[in-house]
C-alpha cells in the first residue's frame, strides 16, 4: 500500500487525511516525533508559499521520503478574503492583542469562530458566501516536487452546527448536501472538501511519478 508522510501539527487535518486515505486505499502517517522538530514561520502571503515552505523544511528531517504539507484556510467574500492565510490565528487581536500576521501562535477554534461571527453580524444570508482552500505541497530533501490546490464553496452560518471536524467546520454550510462540514464523518467530508480534492490531485500525480522516484 502507498504510504504518505504528512507534516502537520493539526490533529484535525490528520483525521481528514485518514478519512481521504480510506477512500483512496493509501496509508497516511505523521512524521515521527513531529512535535519535537523546530516550527516553520508561516509568513507567506499565499497558501502556496506557506505549503511549499513547510514541506521543504520538514522533508529535510526524513531524507529520501516524500513529505506532504498542508496550508489551508477560509476565504469569506464579505470580509474581502479574510481570514485567508491567517485562519489559524484570526482571533489574535482578541486573545493576544496582536494582528493575526504578527501573532506567533495559533488561537483556538472557538475564538476564531467567534470573531468570524462577530465580523459577519450584519451580513445577510445571501451575502455570507465563502470557500475553504487547501494547498498541498510535496517535497523531498528540501526540494518542492509538486503543489496541488482544492477548494469547496459554501455559506457561513449565523450559528455553529455539528460536532465533527475542526476549525471553522461547524460554521461552513455546504449547500450541495445541506449540511455543515461538522455534520460529516471524516470519510464523507473528504468527498466534498478542499482537502479531499487537493489530496485526490496529489495521488493522481503520485501515480504518474516514475516508480524509481517514489517511496512508500
Ligand atoms: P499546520 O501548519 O501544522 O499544518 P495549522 O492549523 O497551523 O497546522 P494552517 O496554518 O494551514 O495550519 O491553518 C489552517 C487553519 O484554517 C486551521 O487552523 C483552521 O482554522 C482553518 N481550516 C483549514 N482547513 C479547515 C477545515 O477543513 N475545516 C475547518 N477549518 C479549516
Amino acid at each position: 500500500m502507498r504510504r504518505i508522510l504528512i507534516a502537520t501539527s493539526n490533529p484535525g487535518k490528520l483525521r481528514d487525511f485518514a478519512g481521504a486515505a480510506l477512500l483512496h486505499g493509501v496509508e497516511v502517517r505523521g512524521i515521527p516525533d513531529f512535535s519535537s522538530l523546530p516550527g516553520v514561520v508561516e509568513d507567506g502571503l499565499t497558501f502556496e508559499a506557506n505549503a511549499r515552505k513547510k514541506a521543504g523544511a520538514y522533508s529535510r528531517y526524513v531524507p529520501g521520503e516524500i513529505v506532504v504539507a498542508d496550508d489551508s484556510g477560509l476565504e469569506i467574500d464579505a470580509l474581502h478574503g479574510a481570514p485567508g492565510v491567517h485562519s489559524a490565528r484570526y482571533a489574535a487581536p482578541d486573545v493576544h492583542g496582536k494582528e493575526p500576521h504578527q501573532a506567533d501562535a495559533n488561537t483556538h477554534d472557538e475564538a476564531n469562530n467567534a470573531r468570524v461571527l462577530r465580523e459577519l453580524k450584519d451580513v445577510p444570508f445571501g451575502k455570507r458566501t465563502g470557500r475553504f482552500v487547501c494547498v498541498l505541497s510535496a517535497a523531498r530533501d528540501g526540494k518542492t516536487l509538486g503543489t496541488f490546490r482544492g477548494t469547496a464553496e459554501g455559506i457561513i452560518l449565523e450559528a455553529p452546527r455539528g460536532t465533527n471536524g475542526f476549525g471553522y467546520d461547524p460554521l461552513f454550510y455546504f449547500p450541495k448536501i445541506k449540511k455543515t462540514f461538522a455534520e460529516l464523518s471524516a470519510e464523507e467530508k473528504s468527498k466534498y472538501s478542499h482537502r479531499g480534492k487537493a489530496f485526490g490531485a496529489l495521488l493522481a500525480w503520485l501515480d504518474d511519478l516514475p516508480r524509481e522516484n517514489r517511496r512508500g
